[in-house]
């Protein structure tokens, strides 16, 4: 391959269906114009890019379905992994299908034969957004992950009609707007309807005796609604293994009232189907803090509950007795969200299949495990013990029950004093009673990880001290990774040809064979082509700011890019003042000679959230005024680019040249985007926070610009008295950026506009942005002089490109798979 041509073409991996002895072009180009014409009922003529697109997406899937059919059709798999997550962020799935089967050059072919571009095809996919983050797009790696090294596994979510909400700036403040991908249907996925089930809520519970000491109880729900099962197949590498991604619908199983209908009440007649449908209409677009709402509760005892039957009902076909359940499914909550499955899978255990509660316990405490994503008091879910006991009556007897001999068992060892137990304790009672949903799902697993090392180090030490003191081989660590297959071969095919020529096929199927470009880092040919595809890449993504923003940017400029959920522990301020503080020393002397940069931002802040979103207005509001100064020029240029994606994500990474991950010490618990965006050549400016440790590790202190206090160092500094007002004291260079801002130098409309941001600053700073900001000045100035020794910063950034291999999810399943789930690899 050239370092032009794509290198996932390759092979067609899936062999056609028997009696299909066609070539792989032409049956992709007669199934793509069949499916147009016969399933959307559209002419070649008259199809839209979206109709194309569907037709493409059916074509494709039924290959999927063949792969899946040819491997592992009738056969029952020893174990299985079932990932339940409240958000799965799969992003577009097309270039993902077409790269596992080996058919992205096929389907190009098939459609241009057709008088169609691929690329305006994939351009037509929405994005499947239905998460916020990380966390949602970590759940998105995994099933990929899992896939590809075929380890039976499901995934189950919620089909939200809606998912994360759309993004706008009018004035520079974010507007949400509904997102709406299902509009016009969803080509991959397969409606179940043969698999519905009930889930209940509210009602009141029954005991009735059955002999001596033996009393059964049972709950009555006042209300149910229908969960329907809607299945994405999820196709591994080299189509060798299909998965599947079902996700459950709410519907309601009250009937139309027909009566009020016809008295005229149109819509009381349909308000009990509404309540019930409510349930799956739309993402919580909140991350990193705990939505206290009943809705969603409902949202996650619906998809807990609808999943667990479904396993349960799966394990007894295929195994008769639910005793073996631990033997062959392994279930891993993602997060607290689904933490309810503790008490659900014991009610169903006692109360539909009768067993004894030790027995259910046995069951239930080897069957679970648990994934926390953060140490964020504000994230910590609890649940007013009064709310359960209204919507899961049930459940909130047998957490009771769960507590009670817990805390029994803590009373009779040395610890036992009423501190202890009230820090073991499943209910908090400090602040009216109330379920910690964490600690429930600590005690009911089998195995709980953290995401990266320093984050399990400091789960032990911190939020779980006291339940990992009992059980001190329960929390495990799992450092989290990323596909490389979207992240590396769908998103850079340029770099992928590279690394493709010059090391080998091999290193599409193992990415440890990218080490073997380690030497290379030192090859003048190789680093001036390494920076060639940079080039394309800048281009694309300026050609793509100029479109979004109107913003010309120079892509010779460093593109220095920060790029994530927009919230104050990622400290997305602390470059905003950076930037000021630039902005102000080229003003003193802008005839000297600045590296020029262009900082872009990118991430959505959730809609409650007051501070983040003023943030994103300062950023636009400093943008304005940067862009627009005529002695700045190219030096600096300030770009916010709307509505952060999967599929902008796939733009931006692969042209990025710094990475910035300046989130306070101790606070970020992994981060995936470092990730990216190393594996993709960018270097890192960062603090010793979640897995940007362990990157320094891989890449070399050498190769990674590290300031900042560590996690202990917040930790000392926090209890210092007025360490912000010090900082403030000791910089004249934060202290005259800070007084622009909050002098309305950026809002000359309205001079207080950013005050409630500076005013935080000076008198509090819980993310200690000032106590980092001189060592992050001098960092990034080290990095202007790094970026004007071009051999030398290829050299880095084609070093972190190769020593990023460890970063794959596929490691990070292996992981799981061999120490968590112990499950074979297929
Ligand atoms: C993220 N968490 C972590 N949460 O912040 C990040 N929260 O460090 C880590 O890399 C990633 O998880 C994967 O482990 C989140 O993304 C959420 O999105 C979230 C959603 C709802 C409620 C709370």
């Amino acid at each position: 391959a050239s370092s032009s041509k794509p290198a996932k073409a390759a092979a067609t991996y899936v062999k056609p269906r028997q009696a299909d002895d066609r070539d792989p072009v032409v049956a992709l180009r007669e199934d793509i114009r069949a499916k147009l014409i016969y399933v959307l009922g559209k002419t070649p003529e008259s199809a839209r890019d979206r109709d194309w697109f569907a037709a493409t997406a059916l074509a494709l899937r039924d290959r999927i379905v063949d792969a899946c059919h040819e491997g592992q059709a009738g056969t029952v798999p020893d174990k299985r992994v079932y990932y339940l997550s409240l958000e799965f962020l799969i992003g577009r799935l097309l270039s993902d299908a077409m790269n596992n089967l080996g058919l992205v050059e096929a389907t190009k072919q098939a459609l241009r034969d057709l008088g169609v571009d691929l690329s305006e095809v994939e351009g037509a996919e929405p994005d499947a957004a239905l998460g916020n983050g990380g966390l949602g797009r970590l759940a998105a790696c995994f099933m990929e992950s899992m896939a590809s090294l075929s380890i039976p596994a499901i995934g189950y979510g919620i089909r939200y009609d809606h998912g994360i909400f759309r993004q706008s700036l009018e004035d520079g403040w974010q507007r949400e707007a509904p997102e709406t991908w299902l509009a016009e249907g969803n080509p991959w996925e397969f409606a179940r309807q043969e698999s519905t089930y009930k889930i209940g809520f509210g009602g009141h519970v029954t005991m009735t005796s059955h002999g001596d000491h033996h009393i059964r109880r049972h709950w009555h729900p006042a209300e149910t609604v229908n969960a329907v099962a809607y299945d994405i197949p999820v196709v591994g590498w080299r189509g060798r293994h299909v998965n599947m991604l079902r996700l459950w619908k709410a519907e309601s199983d009250a009937p139309v009232e027909l009566a009020r209908f016809n008295a005229g009440d149109h819509v009381g007649a349909v308000a009990g189907r509404a309540r019930a449908e409510a349930i799956s209409r739309v993402l919580y677009p909140s991350d990193s803090s705990a939505e206290g709402q009943e809705l969603r509760l409902r949202q996650e005892y619906f998809f807990t509950s609808a999943s667990l039957q479904d396993l349960v009902r799966r394990h007894i076909a295929e195994r008769g007795s639910l005793r073996t359940l631990p033997d062959h499914a392994a279930i891993q909550l993602n997060d607290t969200h689904p933490a309810i499955a503790v008490p659900e899978l014991m009610r169903i255990l006692l109360e539909e299949h009768d067993f004894l509660w030790e027995d259910a316990w046995q069951i239930t405490s080897n069957t679970l495990h648990y994934t926390n994503h953060t140490l964020l008091p504000e994230a910590l879910e609890t649940w007013p013990v009064e709310l359960m006991e209204r919507l899961l009556p049930r459940h909130m007897q047998i957490i009771y029950l769960i507590n009670w001999l817990h805390l029994e068992e803590q009373s009779k060892n040395a610890r036992g004093g009423a501190a202890h137990i009230a820090a073991v304790s499943l209910i908090d009672e400090s602040h009216g009673r109330r379920v910690r949903m964490g600690p429930l799902a600590f005690h009911g697993s089998r195995r709980v990880n953290g995401v990266s090392a320093l984050h399990s180090d400091l789960l032990k030490s911190t939020v779980f001290k006291d339940l990992h003191e009992i059980e001190p081989e329960k929390i495990v660590n799992k450092t989290n990774g990323i596909t490389f297959r979207r992240w590396l071969h769908n998103a850079n095919p340029e770099l992928t040809a590279l690394a493709v020529e010059t090391v080998g096929k091999g290193v599409l199927d193992d990415p440890t064979e990218l080490l073997k470009l380690v030497p290379y880092a030192d090859d003048p040919e190789f680093r001036t082509r390494y920076a060639a595809m940079r080039k394309v890449r800048k281009k694309r993504l300026a050609q793509v700011i100029a479109e979004r923003t109107g913003i010309a940017v120079d892509p010779t400029a460093l593109f220095d890019v920060q790029i994530k959920r927009i919230h104050e522990y990622k400290r997305q301020l602390l470059n905003l003042v950076e930037t000021v503080a630039l902005y102000q020393a080229i003003k003193k002397a802008p005839n000297k000679d600045w590296t020029p940069r262009v900082k872009i931002f990118a991430g959505k802040a959730a809609p409650s959230y007051v501070q983040a979103k003023l943030i994103i207005k300062l950023a636009g509001d400093i943008a304005k005024v940067v862009n627009e100064d005529p002695d700045i020029g190219n030096k600096l240029k300030v770009v916010f680019l709307p509505n952060y994606s999967v599929s902008l994500a796939e733009v931006i990474i692969p042209a990025a040249d710094l990475s910035e991950q300046i989130s306070t010490a101790g606070m970020e618990a992994s981060g995936t985007g470092n990730m990216k965006l190393a594996l993709n050549g960018a270097l890192t400016i960062g603090t010793l926070d979640g897995a940007n440790i362990e990157i320094k590790d891989h890449v070399g202190a050498e190769n990674i610009f590290i300031f900042g206090l560590d996690a202990e160092g917040v930790l000392a500094r926090v209890d210092e008295p007025a360490y912000a007002n010090k900082a403030i004291a000791a910089s004249p260079r934060l202290a005259a950026a800070l007084d622009a801002i909050g002098n309305g130098f950026f809002s000359p409309d309205e001079p207080r506009r950013f005050a409630p941001l500076i005013d935080e600053l000076r008198h509090r700073d819980r993310y200690l942005t000032t106590v980092d900001f001189d060592d992050y000045w001098r960092v990034q100035r080290e990095i202007d002089a790094a970026w004007r020794r071009p051999a030398q910063w290829w050299r880095t950034a084609i070093l972190n490109t190769a020593r990023m291999a460890w970063f794959s999810s596929d490691r990070s399943m292996r992981e799981y798979a061999e120490e968590i789930w112990q499950v074979k690899l297929g």
